[in-house]
């Protein structure tokens, strides 16, 4: 839809309305898929050859960092590229957009993921937010943390960071200089949060506002790696989405399901739709 740096006013978002054949739709976000996690990537690698969703929407944070597109053209002569396990990731998702719809919204850790990824995977970039209209209901979808309003300092190198100016100046940088400041600037956010003491949630009222204007009565979202469904006023709700990592006990690879009308596995779907948390290694399962 638009480019890495692209504002959006959340007040006029831009709609995608899905087609009448998707019966099941898959949401996930915050896998903060890197090399050293090799068991989160063949869980969502397994999700992705299997699930039996028409449509799945990647909400930001699929990578733990993400420095540029041009790591897909790496390919030295002589050695495998430093940056095999994105190429492997594209791969991947380049195959399930042969099977299924994909869609991907940036996060604040893959923002800088751009057009030519999405060539190269397939799949269909999104704004923050976007409306996804699902058999006239409207659900709202974003990464989240352009909510968390709060978390001042990180709103201050949020509105830097997606500068035209600042994106041209990082990525004119070379591939190896990017990737040590992107490691630099993920543990000064770490230190900020374990000074912070707690973790800052998306700001109730912004929530609200962003909501009404855009005539949602649901927001789904991700980000804050609190899975919640959160009732609101007036019959709306903000619906969180959990991290990733196939390594905890148990282990979370959760995916929001949502079922259409026509769908619904075991009983008549509540209005307006079934919205399921399910493991990911289910779901080929109705
Ligand atoms: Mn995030």
């Amino acid at each position: 839809m638009s480019g890495p740096a692209a504002a959006v006013s959340p007040h006029s978002a831009p709609v995608l309305t899905a087609p009448a054949h998707w019966r099941v739709i898959d949401f996930i976000s915050d896998l903060h898929l890197n090399a050293g996690e090799p068991d989160t990537l063949h869980a969502w690698q397994h999700y992705l050859q299997t699930t039996r969703a028409n449509a799945v929407f990647i909400l930001g944070d699929l990578f733990d960092v993400w420095v540029g597109d041009d790591v897909l053209r790496d390919s030295p002569a002589d050695s495998p590229s430093i940056f095999a396990f994105e190429q492997h990731c594209v791969q991947t998702l380049h195959a399930a957009s042969q099977r299924l719809t994909v869609f991907f919204m940036r996060g604040n850790r893959d923002f800088l993921v751009g057009k030519a990824f999405a060539a190269a995977c397939d799949l269909t970039l999104m704004d923050d937010p976007t409306v996804l209209i699902v058999e006239d209901e409207r659900y709202l979808l974003s990464h989240g943390d352009s909510l968390c309003l709060d978390d001042t300092d990180y709103m201050q190198f949020r509105a830097m960071a997606r500068s035209d100016t600042w994106q041209r100046t990082f990525l004119q940088q070379s591939l190896q200089d990017r990737c040590a400041l992107g490691k630099s600037i993920r543990a000064q956010s770490e230190e900020r949060k374990r000074r912070n003491g707690q973790y800052i949630d998306l700001r109730a009222s912004a929530v609200d506002e962003w909501l009404l204007a855009n005539r949602c009565s649901t927001l789904i979202h991700g980000h804050t790696h609190r899975p919640a469904v959160h009732a609101l006023g007036a019959n709306r709700r903000r619906v969180v989405l959990s991290d990733w990592d196939a390594r905890s006990t148990p282990a979370r690879t959760e995916v929001l399901r949502l079922y259409t009308e026509s769908t619904s596995p075991t009983e008549p779907t509540k209005v307006p739709h079934a919205l399921r948390r399910i493991e990911a290694a289910r779901a080929h399962l109705p």
